[in-house]
């Protein structure tokens, strides 16, 4: 996900960290780069000038002594980029104690379908009994394909395919609807927000009352989704987004950056074709990404919805702790195939940024995982809470091989990667810990230029 403006953002925290001088021609630099990112992933030309136009001032600020200039620095740019995604984003929050009803709106292609099955999944996994209704009458194999996605999700799903008037659909099944506690609502797309689809939702709404009509965007769009959403939400009464394909554009930065000048919040992104490539959209915790800072929030969430509640309190407990044991790494081995690829997961947990760990350890090794899981089968309590005995001793590397079908390389692989994400868990403390309101501390701004200087002296 925008992985270039990624790059080249990790790159402007490195070079004003790791410079001996910050004199007017690294600034320049530094944000000649960071613009160029900014408007190769399609955010506006005036908020890219403006983001420049600020740190230049600042930077040039001979009030700031120079010791904390870095300091400063870092943490504007943290703060500038934080406030192009949306500072202040509300939350979206759905109550379980009456029926929620959402209905889906977007033109062709956008993602719609595909983003019904992703949200009613999503929170039938934290305990909603929920139903889609599709009511996209106009192309003959709507309804097959939300079926299709109804089953794989395992959430009821309610079609009709000879209905030609959507309201009919949702009149015929208005009373088996009432049992659930949330309805994802699917609907028809147009090549553009003309009289009929207006008409349409306007008919919809009227009748079905959904408590949120958020619009379905697709990321390819870049910053035109400004004016979708704004023009969504004139006659449409729109109070949210979600936008598809992040994974699948260098623009989402743009789409991003756009829905953030209206008036209606990014709450959920698609980052896959993949029913649990979906996440609530917290600005905070993308640009933690973006940094490579992690975002343990956001691996929570997935956590969240791949292991049960107990199990994930304790495991929250112990990253927050630094505390991460071979059968933490089991427990997530175990439910990382419901959580995505391992790439994925470990941009997520602070630290861990794909350019320390190399590629071939990441990818979705499943021969691998099978054969580690096997390996923590073998061992004992004891090596399992203090794996090193294993490493001292050939003999139990040479008996856990053999109980589980292994080679002492793979074993040795194992306790590598190990030690590698119990390190990387350890290192970031408090950075994750970064409170929404307030923004990085001093204390939190020292260890991200001291991060980021640190490495550029490796
Ligand atoms: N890579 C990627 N593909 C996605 C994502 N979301 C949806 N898609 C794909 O985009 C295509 C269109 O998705 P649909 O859900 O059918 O879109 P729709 O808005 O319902 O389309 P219409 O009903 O024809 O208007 C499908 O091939 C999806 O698999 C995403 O987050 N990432
Ligand atoms: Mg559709």
């Amino acid at each position: 996900m925008l992985s270039k403006l990624s790059s080249v953002l990790k790159k402007s925290f490195d070079k004003i960290a790791g410079a001996v001088f910050l004199d007017k021609k690294t600034i320049d630099l530094v944000v000649k780069d960071l613009q160029r990112a900014l408007i190769q992933a399609d955010v506006n030309v005036h908020l890219v000038k403006e983001l420049g136009d600020k740190i230049k001032k600042q930077a040039q600020n001979e009030k700031i002594k120079s010791i904390e200039k870095k300091e400063h620095l870092t943490k504007l740019l943290h703060d500038e980029i934080l406030a192009l995604l949306g500072k202040e984003k509300k939350e979206f929050e759905i109550k379980k104690s009456k029926q929620v009803k959402i209905m889906l709106i977007g033109l062709y292609g956008a993602g719609k379908t595909t983003t019904t099955a992703k949200l009613a999944s999503y929170y039938a996994k934290r305990g909603f009994k929920t139903a889609m209704l599709g009511l996209d009458v106009h192309r003959p194999a709507a309804s097959d394909q939300l079926k299709q996605l109804g089953k794989k999700t395992k959430i009821q799903t309610f079609i009709n395919k000879d209905e030609k008037k959507a309201l009919n659909i949702y009149k015929k099944y208005e009373e088996q609807l009432k049992e659930f506690d949330l309805v994802i609502i699917d609907t028809a797309g147009r090549h553009d927000l003309d009289k009929d689809l207006t008409k349409e939702i306007k008919s919809l709404t009227k009748e079905i009352k959904p408590d949120h009509k958020l619009l379905v965007i697709q990321a390819d769009i870049g910053q035109v989704a400004k004016k979708q959403a704004q023009e969504f939400q004139k006659v449409a009464d729109i109070n949210g987004v979600i936008i598809t394909r992040m994974d699948s554009t260098a623009k989402a930065g743009g789409a991003l950056t756009a829905c953030n000048e209206t008036n209606a919040p990014v709450f959920f992104i698609g980052t896959g074709e993949k029913m649990n490539e979906f996440e609530t959209f917290n600005p905070k915790s993308f640009i933690s990404r973006m940094l490579g800072l992690g975002d343990l929030e956001g691996l929570l969430e997935k956590v969240e919805s791949a292991v049960d509640e107990k199990s994930q309190k304790k495991l929250k407990k112990k990253l927050e702790k630094g505390e991460f044991t071979l059968r933490d790494l089991q427990e997530q081995l175990k439910s990382i195939k419901s959580m995505g690829s391992l790439s994925k997961i470990a941009e997520m947990i602070p630290g861990l940024g794909k350019a320390k760990i190399p590629e071939n350890l990441l990818g979705t090794q499943e021969d691998k995982i099978r054969k580690w899981q096997h390996a923590i089968n073998s061992m004992t309590e004891e090596e399992i809470n203090n794996p090193e005995v294993i490493e001292k001793q050939t003999s139990r590397l040479n008996r856990i091989a053999k109980g589980s079908g292994t080679t002492t390389t793979d074993i040795r692989q194992l306790l590598k990667q190990y030690k590698l994400l119990k390190e990387m868990t350890q290192g970031a403390g408090d950075l994750s810990n970064i409170d929404p309101t307030q923004g990085l501390n001093q204390k939190q701004m020292m260890k991200l230029a001291r991060k980021f200087g640190k490495k550029m002296r490796v």
